[in-house]
């Protein structure tokens, strides 16, 4: 049985993501779009306007069209989202890369997405153009300058003509991320104007603001969340995105003080160092009104150790509230709204373990897995979702496409839920392979093919281990080691942590004789984790 959102549908404007994103700035051209945190920059929504229009324009001047694929590969910067909206405007796709990447990664997806170009930063050309080796680009683009590459001021330059180009908002994509969604390897996730518009216009009603809201945007952009919710949302406002490139805790504490900021969207290790750090106590917080998590669970008490914190004293109302979303529901199908945006009729007080409201226009079911029926009220199931913002699907894998999203428009989320009589969800497990690790995906099957293509080793299985103290999962490697090999637990992490980013590290490894499989050859993770 489908449950509907408890808020009534929005409509969903038929424009490309910079129309929607951009339009509130331009009622209030020269109020601050942007902010660089660490060095006081300011782009105001009228300069964002007009350099989107310039970058689209030099794109197309360099040979880009209708949906040609550009990788970015940058930290956050206020450069970030003139470039994403310039790609955008230009009708062509943006792949973000995680900035941790190693070169064997960042080419991965060069080679899958199909990118014609990379745009980075100078810190990252090492990378950038060992992986350009493995998966040939037309150009690398460095937006802070190195010699013999384009930079940002070649993206800006004045004599492009401006482009119109026509965006048939419910087909071409605007964005291409890469998740291993429910199993297997990392895909392009394919998402068009309208999933990227749909899901900013469903989470708004859900906010009560204004146009100054200034959001600290510490969660990377190259990530779903960060590039939804932090980025077009906060523009989408009218508001100020204040970035920061990484997250260090005095950074991010002096930013919120010195631009008042009003909210922030983190992850649940921020919130642990906002509980938990001494340096909390010598800033002044007072402008934070919301503190939203995702990406993890979220522990209650910890919600409610940061919210008592931040309020004594300060005197400030903040709310600590978690939202639930995944790449493949560009992100957002779950949150909590603010205190006087509760769904009409409404009025009980939201758990701070849950994850809130179907936002509108978004049905959910909960499926038992074990008998592929409706769990009956109050039972967990798997979280399905049906809505806009719903992936159109898997780049070039029809397979993973149908696995995910069925005949009629289901996404299974490979996430267990419950709900309440009020409509509020909790989630309580997961029953895809995906770990997360700080909120980064980590997908086993991308680490079971770099380990066995080290030759001392004869097969492996990797699995999730939860880390009590952090409360993080932790990737553990199951070896079956080559004949005659005597591979030690070391030397199995020291040649992962060369091929793979830091968040995917191989942090145990037990050695076995054999991997538990099934009759169909597929890895028997339940059995791994029951292991004592
Ligand atoms: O694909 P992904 O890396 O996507 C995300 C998205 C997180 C978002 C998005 C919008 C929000 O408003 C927000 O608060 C968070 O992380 O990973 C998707 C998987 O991450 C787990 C879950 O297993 C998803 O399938 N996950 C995400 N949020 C939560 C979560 C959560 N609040 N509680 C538990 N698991």
């Amino acid at each position: 049985m489908a449950l509907a959102s408890p808020y009534p549908d929005v409509e969903i404007p038929n424009l490309s993501v910079p129309e929607f994103v951009l339009a509130a700035g331009r009622e209030r051209p020269d109020a601050p779009a942007l902010i660089d945190g660490l060095k006081g920059d300011v782009i105001t929504h009228g300069q964002l306007a007009g350099y989107v229009d310039r970058v689209a324009a030099n794109l197309h001047a360099r040979g880009l069209r209708k949906g040609d694929v550009v990788a970015v590969f940058c930290p956050n910067t206020q450069w970030f989202p003139v470039v994403f909206h310039g790609i955008a405007a230009a009708g062509c796709v943006m792949s973000p890369i995680n900035s941790l990447y190693t070169p064997d990664e960042i080419a991965f997806q060069l080679k899958d997405s199909g990118a014609k170009i990379l745009i980075t930063i100078s810190m990252f050309l090492d990378r950038a153009t060992a992986a350009a080796e493995k998966a040939p680009l037309d150009e690398i683009v460095v937006l802070d300058g190195a010699e013999g590459h384009a930079n940002l001021f070649d993206l800006l330059g004045a004599d492009a003509p401006s482009v119109q180009v026509e965006i048939d908002q419910a087909n071409d994509l605007v964005t291409l991320p890469y998740s291993s969604g429910t199993t297997g390897l990392p895909k392009g996730v394919m998402l068009t104007h309208r999933n990227l518009v749909a899901n900013v216009a469903q989470c708004l009603p859900l906010l009560k603001t204004g146009a100054d809201e200034r959001i600290i945007a510490v969660l990377p952009f190259f990530h779903i969340y960060g590039l939804t919710v932090l980025m077009n949302q906060g523009l989408a406002l009218g508001g100020t995105v204040v970035t920061l490139p990484r997250f260090e805790l005095e950074d991010f504490l002096r930013t919120i003080q010195e631009y008042k900021i009003t909210r922030a969207f983190v992850a649940p290790p921020i919130l642990l160092a906002l509980a938990k750090h001494p340096l909390v106590d010598k800033y002044d917080l007072s402008s934070l009104e919301s503190i939203l998590s995702g990406a993890a669970p979220l522990d209650e008490q910890l919600a409610h150790a940061v919210e008592q914190r931040l309020r004594k004293g300060a005197g400030s109302g903040v709310t600590v509230a978690q939202g639930y979303g995944m790449t493949e529901l560009s992100p957002v199908s779950h949150t909590t709204p603010d205190p006087d945006a509760m769904p009409p009729g409404v009025t009980v007080d939201v758990p701070k373990g849950s994850v809130g409201f179907a936002i509108p226009n978004t049905e959910c079911r909960l499926i038992d897995p074990s008998t592929g029926e409706d769990a009956a009220p109050g039972e967990r199931g798997e979280l399905w979702v049906r809505g806009p913002q719903v992936m159109k699907g898997y780049l070039n894998n029809p397979e993973a496409t149908a696995a995910t999203v069925d005949a009629e428009g289901w996404l299974h989320t490979g996430d267990v839920a419950v709900v309440d009589d009020n409509g509020i969800y909790t989630v309580v497990d997961r029953v895809k392979e995906l770990i997360k690790y700080k909120g980064y995906q980590v997908a086993p099957a991308e680490l079971e093919a770099v380990l066995i293509n080290h030759p001392e080793i004869a097969d492996a299985a990797v699995i999730g281990v939860p880390d009590k103290e952090s409360g993080e999962e932790l990737p553990k490697a199951f070896v079956v080691r080559a004949m005659g090999s005597e591979l030690s637990e070391e030397s199995v992490m020291d040649f992962m942590a060369e091929k793979v980013a830091p968040h995917k590290k191989i942090r145990f490894v037990e050695f076995i004789d054999e991997v538990p499989k099934s009759s169909a050859g597929k890895i028997l993770r339940k059995e791994l984790k029951a292991r004592p």
